[in-house]
């Protein structure tokens, strides 16, 4: 790799077009990074951080992204020479977790290696796809009628498959009545950890509402009791917030913890890692699915190059940069179209960053020198 000469720190507020509301709470605005890492011959790589303002999701914070990333990747970066983007994870494995610190840094390292490669985010992944599909991802709505609304809205702009939010309370009844509306529809439910093995009988009443799978229903941090639910029900379990690594993703499928993978970039630490876990699932035969953070435009667009690997055989979680922004940071914005998005071919994630969008959205900035 051509060295890098500087890496900058660009924080972002953005307003979300719609809050979106799950079993652990409602996200208004987002906090992120952005990336930049530049080498001697001006190639610009960019990368995105995911996690939120809070740790409702999974332990990191916007907060906790930028102190590992200033005190400590930083320095790894600098001391240590990286011929490839495949070995930042093992450089980064000093520092233990702070997945979504370490996938923001090494995928803005990424996308430099592809551009100065003149080869494509996609292609660089070993990306067969030139296409993708993509389903559309639904928070929790005032009421049901609203929630019916919607998904006749995004059945009629063509997406793939509808992802509903869950939670006690909100389940056997709210999919009832999803399912007498849309009887045929593929549909899945997200519970985000809201349940545990105590609630056995009602998790096992969903499988009459034949849903392409069940994510995350128990605790985020569990595969032994997912494990014994999957036993029990014939709807198939996703794990979502439970898998941060190759490792916690061979354990599971070995346990039968789940029968299809959910790949967050941020969630496994990185591009090298999701790649990691999809070649493996592709060899045991196991389904896999890009997740989504509401991410801005360049993390969009490299979850779309991920999905091009040949395993995402599911639609994900990719909706249009509309779906979520008034205006997004990246030129083109991301427009599927009857739910199928093109994976581009330029170099690097194959997006370029609208710089006007970026000041308007831009609160610091910081800037190492390598
Ligand atoms: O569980 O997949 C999840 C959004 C925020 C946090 C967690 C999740 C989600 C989504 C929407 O389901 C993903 C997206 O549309 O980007
Ligand atoms: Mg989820």
């Amino acid at each position: 790799m051509i060295p890098i000469k500087k890496i900058i720190l660009h924080k972002l507020s953005m307003q979300l077009k719609n809050p979106f509301s799950t079993s652990f709470g409602t996200l208004r605005e987002k906090e992120f990074f952005i990336i930049e890492a530049i080498d001697e011959e001006h190639n610009h790589g960019y990368g995105e951080s995911v996690a939120f303002i809070s740790p409702w999701y999974t332990e990191e914070t916007v907060q906790t992204t930028e102190h590992i990333i200033e005190d400590f990747l930083i320095n790894l970066l600098r001391e240590h020479k990286i011929e490839h983007p495949e070995e930042v994870t093992l450089l980064f494995s000093r520092v233990k977790g702070n997945n979504m610190a370490k996938a923001a840094l090494e995928g803005a390292i990424w996308d430099l290696y592809a551009k100065q490669k003149k080869i494509s985010l996609s292609q660089a992944l070993g990306g067969e796809k030139t296409e993708i599909d993509v389903g559309i991802s639904i928070g929790i709505q005032p009421t049901i009628q609203e929630l019916i609304q919607k998904i006749h809205t995004h059945l009629e702009q063509g997406f793939k498959r509808i992802k509903l939010k869950i939670k006690p309370g909100l389940d056997v009844e709210l999919l009832n009545e999803v399912r007498k509306h849309f009887p045929d529809t593929p549909i899945m439910a997200d519970a985000n950890s809201a349940y545990t093995i105590n609630d056995m009988d009602l998790l096992k009443k969903l499988d009459e509402f034949d849903l392409m799978m069940i994510e995350q229903p128990l605790a985020h941090d569990d595969i032994i009791d997912h494990a014994k639910l999957q036993k029990e029900i014939n709807t198939p379990i996703c794990l979502d917030e439970s898998i941060h690594s190759f490792e916690d993703a061979r354990k599971a499928i070995e346990l039968g913890s789940c029968r299809v993978l959910n790949i967050k970039i941020g969630r496994v630490g990185g591009l090298t890692e999701a790649k990691r876990i999809h070649d493996y699932c592709k060899e045991k035969g196991v389904a896999v699915w890009c997740g989504g953070m509401l991410e801005a435009g360049v993390g969009r667009a490299h979850n779309i190059a991920l999905t091009s690997l040949a395993q995402f055989v599911l639609p994900g979680d990719t909706g249009g940069s509309s779906h979520y922004w008034h205006q997004d940071i990246i030129t083109p914005e991301v427009t599927p179209r009857n739910g199928v998005i093109q994976v581009p071919d330029k170099p690097g994630i194959g997006y370029d960053l609208d710089w006007e969008a970026m000041e308007r959205f831009t609160t610091t900035v910081k800037s190492f020198e390598f």
